[in-house]
């Protein structure tokens, strides 16, 4: 087969003085940070949908990117000659992840039967890349909300054999997925949710999509899959409501329906910010609770309202992630999937490579500048002293659950006020981690 990207070699690391747009400044595959490679502390993942699907067209025009290597048909030898063009791309970038939804990598049939045949016969060839290359699955998905019957949603849809059908999909796509030894399987709920509360009855959809995730539960043991399930938390779009809308809301939910220990989150940048929280905000609760496992790294536009989807590289949002990945002692079956997609105008098979490689930087700064705001202890020893009042003391007694609101009326009318005496330190905290930056 020739090559798709045929003016383009491998892409190296040349180091922060080169002028090639084409090379990596910071991201260094093998270089040790912290006892571990750059490639194991930040798994790399490209997503198949935005990188291979996404062909730029939007609500008021159509597609622009240059897909060479791409005939344009739903076909199956279509979607296996753009398996081989994906695994050529993941190689010359170097990265060792990909993701994909089932209906990203092989078109949907007139039947389930045939659309499943379909996935089968590209599923044989992504194995055989998977093997040629060493590049491995992050993560699947099953695609529940781009066909027409999606149009209520899948396992929050108004009508049962809807469900079903989603069931039987997220059985297939979860199959495939241990077939190719995925390492994790995500649920987002791209229509679980409403557009008007006058035709939904919100407890009963609730209900179906714990059972629905409980199925999934069950039938993960059944076919004997070690994967991580996540849930990707986002509060709207496509419906004007999702029930995942944020990570707090997807923990109440899991623990509501007995799945906590069964699903983490996978956190999306643009996600976080559509609910009004900061990316740091969603990576940190959800870290806070043992439920961060994967992230999808792009970035938002905060003067938008949408989910733009355009590759990170604000650095202050990839130091914070990787302070947030550093101090949970990083990534296990996760990773930093590029769930975003280049501009609408630039069109050019080359532009893939500058905006994966830009992503990449960021997030190597963001490691090396985490890491050395983590040794310095900067803020881990500021924290840890605003809060030594709960070292000792009556601070220990209440975390220990020895005393209670009598003992606290005792202590407290003994010592008569209570007088805080440290400062925050805000703008102080922020020079020093610009000091880094
Ligand atoms: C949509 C989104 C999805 C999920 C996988 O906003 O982020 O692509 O990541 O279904
Ligand atoms: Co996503």
């Amino acid at each position: 087969m020739s090559e798709a990207f045929s003016g383009i070699s491998k892409i190296n690391y040349e180091g922060p003085t080169s002028k090639n747009p084409l090379a990596f400044k910071h991201y260094n595959a093998t270089e040790v940070i912290d006892g571990k490679t750059m490639e194991d502390h930040l798994r790399f993942s490209v997503a198949y949908w935005h990188t291979f699907r996404n062909g730029g067209a939007d609500q008021f025009g159509s597609a622009t990117r240059l897909m060479p290597w791409d005939d344009g048909t739903e076909s199956v030898a279509n979607a296996i000659n753009r398996a081989r063009v994906a695994f050529e791309f993941f190689e010359k970038l170097g990265v060792k992840y990909y993701c994909f939804h089932d209906r990203d990598v092989a078109p949907e049939g007139a039947t389930l039967a045939e659309s499943n045949a379909n996935l089968d016969a590209v599923v044989k060839v992504l194995k055989e890349e998977q093997e040629r290359t060493g590049v491995k699955l992050l993560w699947g998905t099953a695609c529940l909300f781009a066909n027409p019957r999606f149009m209520h949603g899948a396992a929050t849809s108004c009508n049962a054999d809807v469900f079903a059908f989603g069931g039987a999909q997220v059985a297939k796509a979860m199959e495939v997925t241990n077939e190719l030894g995925g390492e994790g399987y995500v649920f987002w709920g791209g229509r679980e949710g409403y557009k008007t509360l006058l035709n939904t009855d919100m407890g009963r959809e609730l209900d179906h999509l714990a059972k629905f995730l409980h199925m999934a539960v069950d039938y993960k043991k059944q076919i004997g899959f070690e994967g991580q399930f996540y849930i990707e938390p986002k509060p709207k779009e496509p419906t004007k409501h999702q029930y995942d809308s944020d990570a707090a809301a997807c923990y109440a939910f899991l623990q509501k329906y007995g799945l906590a220990d069964d699903l983490k989150l996978n956190i999306e940048a643009n996600h976080a910010t559509l609910p009004g929280h900061t990316f740091a905000h969603e990576l940190e609760f959800s870290a806070a609770n043992g439920l961060l496992g994967s992230i999808d790294a792009n970035r938002g536009d905060l003067l938008l309202g949408w989910d733009t989807d355009q590759f990170p590289t604000d650095l202050y949002d990839c130091v914070y992630a990787m302070l947030t990945v550093l101090n949970m002692g990083g990534f296990t079956t996760g990773g930093l999937n590029f769930d975003s997609h280049v501009a609408r105008e630039s069109f050019e098979p080359v532009d893939l490579f500058y905006a994966h490689i830009g992503g990449m930087d960021a997030f190597a700064r963001g490691l090396k500048i985490a890491s050395a705001i983590k040794n310095d202890g900067i803020l881990s020893d500021f924290i840890a002293k605003r809060y030594s009042s709960w070292d000792s003391g009556i601070g220990a007694d209440i975390e220990a659950g020895k005393v209670g609101l009598k003992e606290l009326s005792t202590y407290m009318l003994d010592k008569g006020e209570a007088t805080p005496n440290d400062s925050g330190r805000v703008e102080m905290l922020e020079n020093m981690i610009n000091d880094y930056i």
